[in-house]
């Protein structure tokens, strides 16, 4: 069935993309991963130990994959976020991009914390699109959140100016991730910056990347046109603010 999704600006039709099948490969709190699954250098499983932590009612119902469980943002660090940016871009659209949303963590902070708000998440994979769709749903934030499985790129290039503001948690690579420069993402970050244009307000690069801790902030900065305000935040979590990576939020902010 399909969905329709109206701004100031444009009707978005958006189709749902499930299948049992696919939805068989999902895990959920009963499957744990398995010695398999996890194997490899850098284990998985001290991700699934703080699966409480990501999603504070991770047993009502919250499914993930693999990637999803270690790339989500923790819940409180995600609050943290959406609080932070709401504060800061002008509330001058109800509408907020996710951008490779994964299983949904950030998205369903947003909702949950930015009223009133559409926020759409966007990624490529669409187990983790069930997944974040089904979170959003144990949520409580159905209503004010969508998911959509698209090429991330061709997604904001054609949203016409009309978001509020981006954020997006690209793929660091996963855990023992060395992400060091803008050229080890897994995708053109200078094209992503230009397709997030496209698709904010008045044009402007309303963007927030959540990126590793010990990302540089000049190498940050390179993503910016001259003269673009770019401000940094630690991202925290737990009752000890254990610092677990950095946002940079560019555009607007001049005097
Ligand atoms: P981490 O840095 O891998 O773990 O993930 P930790 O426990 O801080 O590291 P340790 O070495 O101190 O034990 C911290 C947080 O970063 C995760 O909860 C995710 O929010 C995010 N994150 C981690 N990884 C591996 C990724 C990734 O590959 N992609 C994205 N987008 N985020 C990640």
């Amino acid at each position: 069935m399909k969905v329709l999704h109206f701004d100031a600006h444009q009707v978005w039709e958006t189709t749902p993309v499930y299948t049992e099948e696919i939805e068989n490969q999902i895990y959920t709190e009963n499957h744990p991963f398995t010695t398999e699954e996890s194997s490899g250098l850098f284990s998985v499983n001290r991700y699934w130990n703080r699966r409480h932590d990501f999603w504070p009612n991770f047993d009502r119902g919250i499914c993930t994959d693999r990637e999803g469980l270690f790339s989500v943002t923790p819940w409180d660090s995600a609050v943290q976020i959406a609080q932070i940016l709401d504060n800061y871009y002008p509330k001058d659209s109800h509408i907020v991009v996710d951008a490779c949303c994964g299983v949904g963590g950030n998205t369903t902070a947003f909702a949950r914390c930015i009223s009133p708000s559409i926020v759409i998440g966007v990624d490529a994979d669409p187990i983790r699109i069930i997944c974040a769709k089904r979170n959003s749903q144990v949520s409580g934030v159905r209503n004010n959140a969508d998911f959509i499985r698209d090429n991330v790129f061709s997604f904001l290039n054609g949203l016409n100016h009309s978001v509020r503001f981006v954020f997006s948690s690209p793929p660091w690579g996963g855990p023992g991730y060395a992400i060091k420069c803008l050229e080890d993402f897994p995708f053109d970050m200078f094209a992503f910056f230009q397709a997030c244009r496209m698709a904010c307000v008045n044009g402007e690069e309303r963007v927030c990347l959540f990126l590793p801790r010990n990302f540089s902030s000049n190498e940050a900065k390179r993503l910016a046109p001259k003269g673009t305000v770019v401000s940094k935040f630690d991202v925290t979590t737990g009752k000890q603010k254990r610092l677990i990576a950095s946002c940079f939020m560019y555009g607007l902010k001049k005097g």
